[in-house]
């Protein structure tokens, strides 16, 4: 009896351990998105099996404990993205057609510790190709390199698993291959976020703002807003957004008196967007996702096409404030104050 069990568990053993070589052969990576969901659930199984029988197997866990499992302690997170269509309301009443990770414009922001192993399993609802790009991860050719039918190209219907070791901390971004760039300007895009694996605390409030716009063509007013029985569509113009959203939809950064805030901007929109802040001025801690060197305060910063800048100010300047673009196509919206990329900041208790 004991004889079977110890089989069963180094059957685990060994599934687990191709776990952590997969990690290696990222030749691989493309079957084990095909597989891991039922692989999972199949691990699941053996586990709770094999959950009484940990004093009779003494030895495998010894030779188990022998292998250098050093990466997986960190633990492994996982995400899952689904490409699909959506409407989304960048205002009230105004809605654009849009493309998405999850429904949602921007997609959703993965946080992940620095050192620790991710799987993002990206599943294609689309009716095309897709694939996915972490811009300014450096990694491995066959994980974020130009997709091909054997690696990072998903067709539709079709799920694929990225995994990698996340570093160095820092703002990075997701969003389709080159390839694939339509896709990201109809709106798959989404912030990544490596954060130091023992936190250093160092700022109050961590914000994440992605800049972005639409060529608002397929933009529609519709009857809730302005409370009409017809719909308009607008004509092509771009609408520029943070967040998803344009002013005055956007809601206030709130800060507390004294408190130091962090802005990771990230400029996922197609044209350079200079942000000028009342009250405060930024310092610029880190660019592209490298600590900068830079100690100069600005009030006004060029946030560059997918740039990315994590600024940092102390709130110790009561008062309502703006933020927003010093370019009035960009904050206005027809020349009416505020649109597009305008925010307020706001004091709180
Ligand atoms: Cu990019």
């Amino acid at each position: 009896m004991q004889r079977r069990f110890l089989v069963l568990y180094i059957v685990l053993l060994l599934l687990q351990i191709s776990c952590v070589l997969a990690y290696s052969r990222s030749d691989d990576l493309g079957e084990l998105g095909a597989e891991q969901v039922s692989e999972k659930s199949e691990l699941e199984q053996m586990r709770q099996q094999l959950k009484e029988l940990k004093a009779t197997t003494s030895d495998a866990v010894s030779a188990f404990n022998k292998l250098d499992t050093s990466p997986l302690k960190k633990g492994l997170k996982e995400f899952h993205l689904f490409c699909r269509p959506a409407s989304h309301e960048i205002a009230p009443g105004k809605t654009i057609e849009c493309l998405t990770y999850n429904g949602l414009l921007p997609g959703p922001p993965l946080r992940v510790k620095e050192g620790q192993l991710v799987r993002i399993i990206v599943h294609n609802q689309l009716e095309q190709n897709t694939s996915f790009h972490l811009h300014g991860m450096v990694l491995p050719g066959s994980v974020d390199g130009l997709p091909n039918s054997k690696s990072g190209l998903i067709k539709p219907g079709q799920t694929y698993a990225y995994q990698f070791v996340a570093k160095p901390v820092g703002t990075y971004w997701y969003h389709p291959q080159i390839m694939h760039a339509e896709q990201k300007i109809k709106g798959m895009y989404g912030a990544f976020i490596v954060e130091p694996d023992e936190p250093i605390k160092t700022t109050d409030e961590d914000i994440v703002l992605i800049l972005g716009d639409t060529t608002a063509n397929k933009m529609q007013e519709s009857a809730s807003a302005a409370n009409k029985p017809v719909t308009s569509t607008s004509t092509s113009k771009v609408v520029y957004l943070i967040n998803g959203k344009t002013a005055p939809a956007i809601p206030g950064i709130e800060v507390r008196p004294n408190s130091r805030v962090r802005l990771r901007v990230i400029n996922a929109a197609q044209h350079s967007v200079p942000l000028h802040i009342t009250g405060h001025k930024f310092e610029i801690v880190s660019l592209n996702g490298n600590l900068s060197g830079e100690q100069t305060s600005r009030d006004t910063i060029t946030c560059g096409v997918s740039d990315r800048m994590d600024l940092e100010f102390t709130a110790n300047n009561p008062g309502l404030w703006s933020m927003a673009s010093e370019l009035i196509e960009q904050s206005t919206n027809n020349g009416q104050f505020p649109g597009g990329i305008a925010c307020v900041i706001r004091y709180v208790e």
